[in-house]
């Protein structure tokens, strides 16, 4: 039988939709690579079982995770700065004196795609292992027109290998590049003028972000960068307060940003764009654990305000070395107070709208069947627990790529 014409059929199973948990048992028949039935058991007609496969009774079913927001492509380790900054020295002191983010663009502009792609393969397997049939991949530490084009083609390739939607995101505003020291306006002109256009042409960037922030790019800057993205019919996105407030997200919101990510420092006005533009904020819990920040995003606000929240590893070298999306709705939880369906729902229905798949990351009739069927008794367990090996099952557009 082609997967096309295949019925599968879970019964008894506890669902989170995307959005919510529902509220009884469900029977769910996949038919091909799409969502045929969704009913409460009670209702379930016999009937319809036949033909189907049988793919098991109890635990929760769950869109496939979303990571809306990683940096795991990359060469060398940042071990060293983890020892440093255990020992006092901040981020942003490590980031002046040139390491940081710049020792990754040392490592990765010395990397072959090869050695790049070899390095990448086992944290993306990670991530499919813990759920994930959707990942955000972004550039940003190459910092020439040929290292980003590499990042993004190594990004590429693994979407290509694995069985996993790889959406990719340019993000040459990420750093100062040395050779670029005492001309940040010289090094946004080259992103604009050059790298933009390289990554459009070949089709390798499905968005723009920049780092908006001291250490990085100002408000301005970013504008610009976007201004290209946009004449290059590019969506765009940003990293934002992360560090302070520079008014970066109401910037980004204004043109229409997807999203605005870290935001622990974010105001009332950044809310208020977020909320008028429909741009969804991203947090990033594991960023926020790693850097010991003690200023949190203004999660009450934001919810009381209707903005979506998007949860995302930021999986990177430096500020978020974390590869385990479930251990990301446990802090979204214990660090933000998220509750775990705002988190699971940050994970699924709105990192896909983080990416610009409004309406994705949804279990209902007619939906794709990226899902994942887990040994939990309740979708909160998931957020409850930090325990890998739950994954019983994982479809991938109606392929079980996964079985424990
Ligand atoms: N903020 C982050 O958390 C990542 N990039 C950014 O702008 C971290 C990048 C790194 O430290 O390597
Ligand atoms: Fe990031």
């Amino acid at each position: 039988m082609s997967n096309a014409e295949r019925r599968r059929l879970w019964r008894d199973i506890g669902v989170f939709d995307g959005l919510c948990t529902l509220p009884e048992p469900m029977a769910v028949i996949i038919e091909g690579d799409r969502v045929a039935s969704l009913v409460a058991m009670r209702d379930f007609d016999e009937a319809s079982a036949q033909g189907c496969q049988e793919m098991g009774r109890g635990g929760v079913m769950t869109p496939g995770l979303v990571d809306c927001h990683t940096h795991l492509v990359f060469g060398g380790s940042r071990a060293d700065e983890f020892e440093a900054r255990l020992e006092g020295v901040s981020y942003e002191e490590i980031a002046r004196r040139g390491g940081g983010i710049l020792s990754t663009v040392t490592a990765t502009r010395e990397a072959s795609e090869e050695a790049l792609f070899a390095a990448a393969r086992p944290r993306l397997e990670a991530l499919i292992a813990d759920g994930v049939t959707t990942v955000e991949i972004k550039s940003g530490y190459g910092l020439t027109v040929e290292d980003e084009l590499k990042m993004l083609r190594v990004a590429r390739r693994l979407g290509e290998a694995l069985p996993v939607r790889v959406v990719t995101t340019l993000l040459g505003a990420h750093a100062l590049p040395p050779e670029y020291r005492d001309d940040s306006d010289g090094y946004i002109r080259l992103v604009c003028e050059e790298m933009i256009p390289a990554a459009a042409a070949e089709g390798l960037a499905d968005a723009v972000d920049v780092f908006c922030e001291k250490i990085a790019f100002s408000v301005a800057q970013c504008q610009r960068v976007f201004e290209a993205a946009m004449a290059h019919g590019l969506p765009i996105k940003a990293h934002a307060e992360q560090l302070s407030n520079l008014g970066g997200t109401a910037m980004a919101a204004r043109h229409g940003a997807l999203s605005a990510d870290h935001i622990e420092y974010l105001d009332e006005a950044g809310i208020a764009a977020l909320r008028e533009a429909g741009s969804v904020a991203v947090i990033l819990p594991g960023a926020f654990h790693i850097l010991r920040e003690t200023q949190l995003p203004p999660i009450a606000a934001l919810r009381e305000a209707g903005v979506s929240m998007a949860v995302a590893t930021d999986a990177n070298p430096g500020s978020s070395p974390l590869y385990m999306p479930t251990l990301m709705l446990n802090l979204a939880c214990t660090l933000f107070r998220l509750t775990p369906q705002e988190a699971l729902a940050g994970m699924t229905a709105h990192g896909a709208a983080a990416l610009g798949f409004k309406g994705e990351g949804r279990i209902r009739e007619g939906a794709t069947a990226d899902l994942c069927v887990w040994d939990v008794d309740t979708p909160a367990a998931l957020a409850y627990a930090v325990q890998p090996g739950r994954l019983r099952q994982r479809l991938f557009q109606g392929e079980l790529t996964h079985v424990v």
